[in-house]
């Protein structure tokens, strides 16, 4: 990530800070610049490696919004947390805001649709930023639309493979590129099982892999709980499942509570 490494000698937390009106968790309460930055602080301070700032829900069903707007919610939080030397990531599908964010000190771009903007790459290469590749079939305006697959591990492993080798060719470094099957985008509850049960065969891609399950309505189905503020506890399940099968990173809104985990999990499956 330009002039500073992420290594991944032990399992990496990403802390959620959605700067919006609507996301599926926490929508409205970081909507305010101070409140987002506040957050990002208290995710920080709590052992997240990477806060990742986004300005555009992406929940089923979420209407997009226009560059502008994203960049007016994020950019004074990406700059005030950068400022105190955070690793902040933007998540963003759009090269101008990607290229906005990284010249504000994002020093990682978290692209949910994959290098899907023609221009990534290239904002990518020349900043020198790490970059995040996930999996989403269809838009968020419709992948939830009965999504299937024939084999939903073999392919999203060959996606994002194709994907990652895109971006290398491009020109962006091999050992900044992480991969993400993108749990719940374009998947059903089975999807998201059977992805997170053989999680080991995208490990063997070659990439680092993100898991970003934290919160989902998946755990919902499968626990009950209906409201996604009181899923932290089925979020660290998935933490500990993930870390143990080798992901390297896992998104998390609650950074205490998976760092924990994390840690648990770590030190059962790298036995000193
Ligand atoms: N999930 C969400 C958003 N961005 N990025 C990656 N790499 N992987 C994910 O699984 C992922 C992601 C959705 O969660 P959230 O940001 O909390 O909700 P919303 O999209 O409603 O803002």
């Amino acid at each position: 990530m330009g002039e500073r490494r992420l290594t991944f000698d032990r399992p990496r937390l990403m802390g959620v800070v959605n700067v919006t009106p609507d996301s599926f968790s926490d929508g409205g309460l970081f909507e305010d610049s101070a409140a987002a930055v506040e957050h990002g602080r208290q995710l920080a301070a709590a052992g997240a490696d990477i806060v990742d700032v986004g300005g555009e829900s992406t929940r089923p069903r979420s209407e997009p919004v226009d560059a502008p707007t994203e960049l007016r919610r994020i950019l004074p939080v990406i700059e005030a947390l950068a400022g105190d030397g955070v690793v902040v990531s933007v998540d963003t599908a759009k090269s101008e805001v990607a290229e906005a964010a990284v010249e504000a000190g994002a020093r990682v771009v978290n692209d949910i649709s994959a290098g899907h903007d023609s221009e990534m790459l290239d904002v990518v290469k020349r900043s020198g930023a790490g970059l995040v590749l996930m999996h989403m079939k269809g838009t968020p305006r419709t992948m939830q639309d009965d999504p299937r697959y024939d084999d939903v591990v073999t392919e999203v492993r060959d996606y994002l493979v194709h994907r990652a080798t895109r971006a290398v060719q491009a020109g962006v470094a091999a050992d900044s590129v992480v991969i993400d099957p993108g749990i719940g985008f374009g998947k059903t509850t089975d999807h998201n099982l059977e992805i997170l049960r053989r999680l080991g065969e995208l490990v063997d891609a070659g990439y680092p892999v993100l898991v970003g399950a934290s919160r989902k309505a998946f755990l919902g189905r499968i626990t009950g709980v209906e409201d996604p503020r009181q899923r932290d506890a089925a979020t660290a399940a998935t933490t500990a499942l993930a870390v143990a099968a080798g992901a390297a990173i896992v998104r998390v809104h609650d950074v205490e509570s998976s760092r924990q985990a994390a840690a648990v999990a770590w030190a059962l499956s790298h036995p000193t």
